[in-house]
């Protein structure tokens, strides 16, 4: 049997009681770190959201040029959008709607008019679901667009290189499809991605720095599996490393700024966030566990604009 988990956040409401789940943000202190130094991160903040919270994306929804946070909440089958004042505060959006078994949110311009839009990656109805956002900042009529799977996470990005964002899609129960975007906020079929040993979860990054997008998901117990972009929407079959056990999501950031990208690990079996250094050429070093927070969820961005990554966790 597999050990896989269930990404759905511990402090899941019971009984239908309307209790809000919170998201905490912890600041990274990154700038002396070196493979050898520890880490430190310190309690920053905590926002309010929907019912069962279980992915979160960064954008900028009011085009202020501060970065928004969107929440996914499965429970309530909704998306939070919370509009950020560029110093670590958050602020009550819209809330969105979305159906048929949410599993992620994601965030990007796909339809190149400057305005972030939302996409939601769906396991019952096997599709994503585009929400454009619109100049009143407020958001367009969900569009619906097949997976082939049941989606359980996702990742945006050009990965074709043909200036229009993608997504990729890794299934609850296995599989991964390239989904090209046409630019204008729709999707073409999708198209299998044969990758070994990846499991649940899927980030980005360019981890051998050759210039195309990388894939990286959670692999068996205790291995992250990085698979290596070609360009074209087309990867590699993949390459298992070691990290801690029960990888449940990665998020890809240079954590000592290096030039070399790295990833923060969530994990559930010792409930801590694990480190991976990287090499820079799609290798890794030996995992780190600096933090004792509880980690299902994580994600990577500059929320207070001072140049220096923070992690967003959801607990
Ligand atoms: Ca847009
Ligand atoms: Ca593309
Ligand atoms: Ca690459
Ligand atoms: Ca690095």
């Amino acid at each position: 049997m597999q050990q896989t988990r269930e990404p759905i956040a511990p402090h899941a409401t019971k009984g239908g009681a309307a209790a809000m789940a919170m998201l905490a943000l912890l600041s990274a202190a990154l700038p002396t770190l070196t493979a050898q130094s520890p880490l430190s991160f310190v309690d920053s903040d905590n926002v309010t959201v929907g019912d069962n919270p279980v992915d979160i994306a960064t954008g900028d929804f009011n085009r202020d040029g501060k970065p928004d946070l969107v929440v996914l909440n499965q429970t309530s089958e909704s998306v939070s959008v919370l509009l950020g004042d560029g110093i670590g505060n958050f602020s009550a959006g819209p809330n969105l709607s979305v159906i048929s078994g949410p599993r992620a949110v994601l965030v990007g311009d796909l339809d190149r008019n400057g305005i972030d839009d939302v996409t939601v990656v769906n396991s019952t109805s096997q599709d994503i679901v585009v929400r454009l956002g619109l100049a009143s900042g407020s958001f367009g009529a969900a569009t619906s667009f097949a997976a082939g799977i049941s989606g359980n996470s996702g990742v945006m990005a050009d990965f074709n290189e043909d200036g229009r964002l993608d997504v990729i899609v890794i299934g609850l129960n296995g599989g991964v499809r390239f989904l090209q975007g046409n630019g204008n906020g729709s999707f073409a079929a999708p198209v299998v991605v044969n990758v070994a040993n990846a499991r649940r979860h899927v980030a980005t990054a360019d981890f051998n720095r050759d210039g195309h997008l990388d894939l990286v998901f959670p692999a068996g117990a205790s291995q992250v599996t990085i698979a290596l972009g070609v360009g074209d929407g087309t990867f590699g079959a993949g390459t298992a490393f070691s990290t801690v056990d029960q990888p449940l999501e990665l998020a890809p950031v240079d954590l000592n700024r290096d030039g070399r990208m790295d990833l923060a690990i969530a994990t559930t079996e010792i409930n801590k966030m694990a480190l991976l250094l990287g090499d820079g050429n799609g290798g890794f070093g030996a995992p780190s566990t600096p933090f004792t927070t509880q980690t299902n969820h994580v994600k990577v961005a500059d929320f207070d604009r001072d140049g220096i990554p923070d992690c967003c966790s959801s607990i």
